[in-house]
């Protein structure tokens, strides 16, 4: 089945978001999610300039080939940009493949390998007694995971953190917001954050952290030996991976699960990471790791070694990537858990998931292909704003880890 025509849409539902949608010779449209936080526009204008003119023609079950076209054929290899355009029409290809065979994306992958996915959501508060409020919240609402983040007493503002319920990834406007920040007073207060929570909260309830590559290794040992009497699901990001020997060191000192990955794009960024066992979790996700293709290859060598995948699932990628991540999660068997942030209410006039949410955890879905819609008519409504992430710098103004 050919594919005729493409297209990338911009829009802004609460946040931004850019949609791909691929078109065949049959009529069938097929969606995938191109956004990249903050980026945006390099990502859409990558796509219509380069990469669209390169699959007009193609048929859309030569996914294998497409792929290794548009990574190894171009000179120009891995990059965030690169390979969330690819990851994005990688996405949409897997989606008509499931609609012209009239079954859901998970069966193209294996198959049925658990009842439901398991998910993990956000809490966060400017004082601990809101933490902890948010986090009953989320409890009540059916989540059995939480990822615990708290402000940091003696900063100002501390990223992630709002005085509300939830929190917008970008902030809008013409340049980068900047924060400040202080390990010293972090590593002193998160740990009797969690102790305050393992105190209202009992073991049933899964506990997360995310320290946003803020850490050396071996301060990312010191806070995961504070945090291990407190039996955490993972402790996320701890220290950057350029260098993934750097997560050797956090393993030699602590037993704390670690989590790492939401900003890798292909398999060379976490192969070591991987065969050494340095971590538990893998964070890739399938919209920025290059789509479903080389994500299916990822978690099979992950598997290999132990290693569960737990796709990045922030408000900043549209429901298709979720439902991507959620078909993938279903198909494998070395599935961790996904992580659903919830959306603003906008973002529901545009996309429609099928797959049901109940009781902390998404069922598999039934529909052909992702099972998502995209309404072009309402995604109108809400043009592309400009929004950055925030830049971090140390409170002397040196320019630190984001
Ligand atoms: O765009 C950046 C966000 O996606 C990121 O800050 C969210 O760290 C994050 C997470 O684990 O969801
Ligand atoms: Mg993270």
């Amino acid at each position: 089945m050919k594919i005729t025509n493409a297209e990338v849409i911009v829009c802004s539902p609460g946040r931004n978001f850019v949609t791909l949608k691929v078109t065949t010779e049959s009529g069938l449209h097929g969606w995938g999610d191109a956004t990249l936080n903050g980026r945006e526009l390099a990502v859409a204008t990558y796509l219509e300039a380069h990469l669209i003119p390169c699959i007009i023609g193609r048929d859309i079950f030569d996914t294998e080939d497409i792929w290794q076209y548009l990574y190894r054929g171009v000179y120009w290899r891995r990059g965030a940009i690169n390979m969330t355009a690819i990851g994005a029409l990688d996405m949409a290809l897997w989606d008509l493949k499931g609609k012209a065979l009239g079954i859901p994306v998970y069966k193209l992958l294996g198959g049925k390998s658990r009842h439901n996915v398991l998910t993990y959501t956000h809490a966060q508060g400017d004082t601990v007694s809101a933490l902890l409020k948010t986090i009953e919240n989320k409890v009540n609402e059916g989540f059995r995971a939480i990822r615990v983040q708290s402000a940091v007493p003696g900063l100002k503002k501390t990223y992630g953190i709002s005085s509300n319920d939830s929190y917008e990834p970008a902030e809008k406007g013409q340049r980068p917001v900047e924060e400040l920040w202080d390990t010293k007073k972090y590593l002193d207060h998160i740990p009797l954050v969690f102790e305050q929570v393992r105190q209202e909260f009992d073991q049933d309830i899964h506990l997360l952290h995310d320290a946003h590559h803020r850490l050396t290794p071996i301060e990312a040992a010191h806070l995961g030996k504070s945090l291990e009497p407190f039996n955490l699901f993972w402790l996320e990001d701890a220290t950057p991976a350029e260098i993934q020997d750097n997560f050797k060191w956090i393993r030699q000192h602590t037993t704390i699960p670690l989590a790492v990955g939401e900003i890798f794009n292909t398999i060379y960024d976490c192969h070591e990471l991987l065969s050494k066992q340095y971590i538990d979790y893998l964070r890739m996700t399938v919209a920025h790791g290059g789509g479903l293709t080389p994500l299916v290859k990822i978690a099979a060598l992950a598997e290999l070694h132990g290693v569960k995948m737990a796709c990045h699932g922030p408000s900043d990628l549209s429901p298709i990537n979720l439902a991507a991540c959620l078909h993938l999660g279903t198909a494998i068997n070395n599935f961790g858990i996904q992580e659903y942030m919830g959306y603003p209410v906008e973002v529901s006039e545009v996309f429609r998931i099928s797959h049901h949410f109940e009781d902390g955890a998404f069922l598999p879905c039934e529909e052909p292909g992702l099972g998502v819609d995209f309404n072009e008519k309402a995604a109108k409504k809400y043009p592309y704003q400009k929004a950055f992430l925030p830049v971090n710098r140390l409170q002397d103004g040196t320019l630190y880890h984001w």
